[in-house]
């Protein structure tokens, strides 16, 4: 069985920003497949109240959000890089454009989109992750803002491609790829009407292809339960705290989204650093694990 347990759904949008990475660094991997909407027990055990997709575990280190995901995957397994031209810096703050600005574009044209085919269920679930009204039939009318917003943005991906590289950064595929990719990956398999958006902008279609075509890595599956199990019969990895964080060591804290989803975790600080921070909790279900979250986009409160 591989050591990587990705807890998904085919259809999210930010699993797919780590499928492509796994493709990059052709790794091996299980899909721990959780549903699309509330309640996911099994996730939460592990996570401690975190519900968003994906979360990646090994053994019984839990990481929270793409952006950790990724750097993880890439301090793990560093070959293939996911920053073939370096750029480690430039290539995770594109992320803040991929994840933001363009998510809200393909979110507002899918739902906006599909108007009252949206089942009611997934509404009321997405309403209480965000905490505000999700009203697809009111997404209708900022649908052709938003179209005009993803084309300035794909025209982005069209200017990088302009001079004939075949990825955004050159000849090899990197984590900037996966950003750009999945919004528009999101668009075409939830709501193929609209990538008509983009499949007329130059380059872009040919490089969606190439992206696509690197596939997923090596995909198998394991059941939520057994992932459980694997949680509580494993040591998580030792961690070591920053030194600006040193008097919260082994202290209580609570982590939380700052945008949406913030359902808050708590436990006790045993690792940080200026990229990530790890809390180790104990949980009936899952036994010792420590939980790693991303500092952009969450807080740390004591
Ligand atoms: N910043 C997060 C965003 C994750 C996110 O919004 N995931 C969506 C699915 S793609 C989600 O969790 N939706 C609610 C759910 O699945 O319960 C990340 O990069 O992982």
């Amino acid at each position: 069985m591989p050591d990587i347990l990705f807890h998904q759904y085919d259809s999210s949008p930010f699993s797919e920003k780590v499928r492509v990475c796994l493709g990059i660094k052709k790794l091996a991997w299980a899909a721990v497949d959780q549903p699309v909407i509330m309640p996911k027990p099994e996730l939460v055990a592990l996570t401690g109240g975190y519900r968003r997709i994906p979360v990646m575990q090994i053994g019984a280190d839990i990481y929270c959000d793409s952006q950790l995901i990724v750097r993880e995957l890439e301090r793990r397994f560093p070959e293939p890089t996911l920053f073939p031209q370096g750029d480690h810096g430039l290539a995770h703050a594109n992320a803040m454009w991929s994840d933001r600005a363009v998510f809200q574009a393909a979110v507002a044209i899918i739902f906006g989109g599909l108007g009252d085919k949206v089942p009611a269920a997934f509404i009321n679930d997405r309403a209480a992750l965000s905490g505000r009204p999700f009203n697809p039939a009111a997404m209708q009318a900022a649908v052709p803002h938003m179209e005009a917003q993803l084309r300035a943005h794909v025209a982005l991906l069209s200017d990088q491609l302009a001079d004939g590289r075949r990825f955004l950064t050159g000849d090899r595929a990197g984590l900037v790829d996966a950003n750009g990719y999945y919004n528009l990956w999101f668009i075409h398999s939830a709501f193929p009407t609209a990538a008509s958006l983009f499949e007329s902008i130059a380059h872009v279609p040919e490089w969606l292809e190439r992206v696509k075509a690197i596939g997923h890595g090596k995909r198998s599956a394991v059941s939520r339960e057994d992932a459980l199990d694997i949680a509580r019969t494993t040591e998580p990895m030792a961690g070591t705290v920053a030194p600006r964080d040193a008097e919260l060591e082994g202290k209580r804290v609570t982590v939380a989204a700052d945008d949406y989803g913030r359902d808050a975790v708590d436990g006790l600080l045993v690792g940080s650093s200026e990229h990530h921070v790890s809390i180790s909790r104990e949980d009936p279900q899952a036994g010792q694990v420590v939980v790693h979250f991303p500092r952009i986009g969450f807080s740390v409160q004591n």
